[in-house]
């Protein structure tokens, strides 16, 4: 039966529950939402690309033949089939032939790792295809949908749109943006604190927030923290609590401080931190923490700090399409102040502090800043704390454009 599932909080996605066990005969699909529902299942077939298909996009596809649903597939690596080949392939050509095709994204038109999509649907003479929406990437952006259409096949558009963006928001603000999706988190007291002065650990949100935090992570390519962080927390900055693949870490750390026995570089998956510093960091330093595996790049500073424009730009260019900016508050009041931000999930304990660290910085001063516009997108408790999900009016027109 399909459910109503919500996602990071956000989104609410239709789909048919994954865990349900699929059965391709017992799929009849109502009439009206028939389209809906389809795409409800190609966008959980897609999910379960996360982690996996980056900087690539998680695109799912559904196969649909007298009203029922007769296939399903998903885009399951980096580099392997699309999926829309991987559809086709697994299943008989009479079955293909003058079948309806879900994807939620455009098929492509591009020689790529693998051949042109939509010349595959056309050949295999499918008559209908259904998709969210088009294809940002200049290779594609349009000519997917008109190399379908010049052979006679009839495409709808705008299914799902919403919740296809959402999905896959940081490939399609990279595409067209040329910087990845930033994401600012933090967890405050209600006295607006989100640590101690000095170097004292304390925890704020409850455990229950703690998932959610790993649920974020785990929706995003890269974890970003400036190196007061590493040094007060020692943190692993990895997925855990739940299932999901770790993303990148990324440290900001202009004087390489970075102790070798941290946790994060202990703990090193291979090839799994990135270190920015100073180009006036000395050689030393770098080979001894290349030697342990660890990526080192040095960038300009720009006013004493690091260029996150460079730190951004860097990123992008190493396939990372969305960033977790999780603290501490000199690197949030930075990406501020820098108009590098888009989304801001804020956390909000019972608990009180006193004196303590704000999440921007004092000398930061933006009062009423039309840039700083945001929308509410959700507003949920979790056990005793109130998350808050905001995202900037600027991104959201740039998704819209889309
Ligand atoms: C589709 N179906 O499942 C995906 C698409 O490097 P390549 O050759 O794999 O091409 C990657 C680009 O193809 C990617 O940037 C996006 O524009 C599109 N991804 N298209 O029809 C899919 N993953
Ligand atoms: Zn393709």
């Amino acid at each position: 039966m399909p459910t109503v599932k919500v996602r990071m909080g956000e989104v609410i996605l239709i789909s048919i529950d994954p865990c349900q066990k699929f059965n391709p005969e017992k799929t009849i699909l109502w009439r009206g939402s028939v389209l809906r529902k389809a795409m409800g299942l190609a966008l959980s077939e897609a999910e379960k690309g996360l982690g996996k298909v980056s900087p690539n996009p998680m695109v799912g596809a559904v196969i649909i033949k007298d009203k029922k649903i007769v296939g399903k597939a998903f885009h399951k690596r980096f580099g392997g089939l699309h999926a829309e080949a991987e559809l086709i392939e697994s299943l008989p050509e009479k079955i293909i032939k003058n079948a309806t095709l879900v994807v939620n994204l455009e098929p492509c038109s591009h020689y790529g790792k693998t051949p042109p999509c939509s010349l595959l649907i056309a050949d295999k003479g499918i008559k209908k295809v259904v998709i969210s929406t088009k294809d940002p990437n200049p290779l594609v952006s349009g000519k997917g949908i008109r190399c379908l259409e010049d052979r006679g096949i009839h495409v709808v558009k705008g299914i799902c749109r919403e919740e296809a963006l959402e999905l896959n928001r940081g490939f399609f603000f990279a595409q067209i943006k040329g910087r990845p999706f930033i994401t600012i988190k933090y967890a405050q007291t209600i006295d607006g604190r989100i640590a101690f002065p000095g170097k004292r650990r304390y925890r704020i949100s409850n455990s229950i927030s703690r998932i959610y935090t790993h649920t974020l992570r785990k929706y995003h390519d890269a974890i970003l923290v400036g190196i007061e962080t590493v040094l007060t927390d020692d943190p692993l900055l990895n997925v855990r609590y739940i299932d999901g693949v770790s993303p990148l870490k990324v440290v900001l750390d202009s004087g390489l401080r970075i102790p070798p026995e941290s946790r994060l570089i202990r703990n090193e998956e291979k090839g799994k931190v990135i270190i920015f510093t100073s180009k006036r960091t000395g050689k030393r330093k770098i080979e001894e923490l290349i030697k342990l595996n660890i990526r080192v790049e040095q960038i300009d500073e720009q006013n004493g700090k690091l260029s996150l424009f460079q730190v951004a730009a860097k990123l992008k260019k190493s396939g990372i399409n969305s960033i977790l900016v999780e603290g501490g508050a000199r690197v949030i009041t930075s990406f501020i102040e820098d108009d590098l931000y888009d989304d801001l999930e804020i956390c909000i304990s019972p608990k009180i502090l006193g004196a303590g660290i704000r999440a921007t910085t004092d000398h930061f001063n933006a009062p009423l800043r039309d840039e700083n516009q945001m929308r509410l997108l959700t507003m949920k408790s979790i056990s005793n704390d109130v998350w808050l999900h905001y995202r900037r009016i600027k991104t959201i027109d740039i998704m819209e454009k889309i």
